[in-house]
């Protein structure tokens, strides 16, 4: 069994990494190091944001740590919420119902949209990697389907259907996280993780 410290304390982010890895790999999040304080985000880009959180886990623990950063780019909000996706709202209702509120003029052909999905892993001696993954999709009207997190219920795929629509592995196949993680494996196989 190989195992991976994963410097988040996103429960979906978290279910997705570890279907992701598949069975040989034990996921250790934040929940598991209770001891390491919470990481200020305050880098305005994916990147600065997930090496910031690699870092510290990485230092805090002794082993290679793998940091998630990822948002919602869309296109008619010139780039919003990016980096501030988790912060756009206080909670995940919230920001669903900014986001509807703030495009309610845009008409569908505008509502064009990215998933970004940054990926950093680090060691405790300051060696860094990264990966990127995005998804393409608009902003739908409405809510639709029950999957997932955060903004997918809103996130329409070329096919029509949302993120929420799709099983975990259907959007594991195509989602920004895949892209990036897939793209990662190699390198936390090599790292030893
Ligand atoms: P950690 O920093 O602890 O990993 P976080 O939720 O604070 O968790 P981010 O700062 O990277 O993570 O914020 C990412 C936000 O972007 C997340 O809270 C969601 O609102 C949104 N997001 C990212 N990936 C998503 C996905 O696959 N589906 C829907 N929303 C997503």
């Amino acid at each position: 069994m190989r195992t991976v410290v994963f410097a988040s304390s996103n429960a979906g982010k978290l279910r997705e990494l570890q279907a992701l890895l598949g069975e040989g790999w034990l996921v250790k999040s934040a929940q598991d190091f209770p001891e390491i304080p919470e990481v200020d985000e305050d880098a305005d880009t994916f990147e600065g944001n997930a090496a910031k959180k690699a870092r510290t886990f990485a230092k805090a623990t002794g082993l290679w740590a793998l940091a998630d950063d990822s948002g919602l780019v869309v296109d008619a909000l010139g780039g919003r919420p990016g980096v501030y996706s988790a912060r756009y709202a206080p909670t995940e209702p919230e920001r669903i119902e900014k986001l509807l509120a703030e495009l309610k003029d845009v008409p569908p052909a505008k509502r064009t949209a990215r998933f970004v999905c940054v990926l950093c892993l680090a060691s405790p001696s300051g060696e860094e990697r990264f990966t990127r993954g995005t998804c393409e999709g608009v902003i739908g009207l409405t809510r639709k389907g029950t999957h997932g997190f955060g903004y997918d219920p809103v996130f329409e795929l070329p096919n029509g259907k949302t993120m929420s629509e799709l099983t975990r592995d259907e959007k594991s196949a195509l989602s920004h996280r895949g892209h990036a993680v897939r793209a990662m494996l190699p390198q936390l196989i090599a790292a030893g993780a």
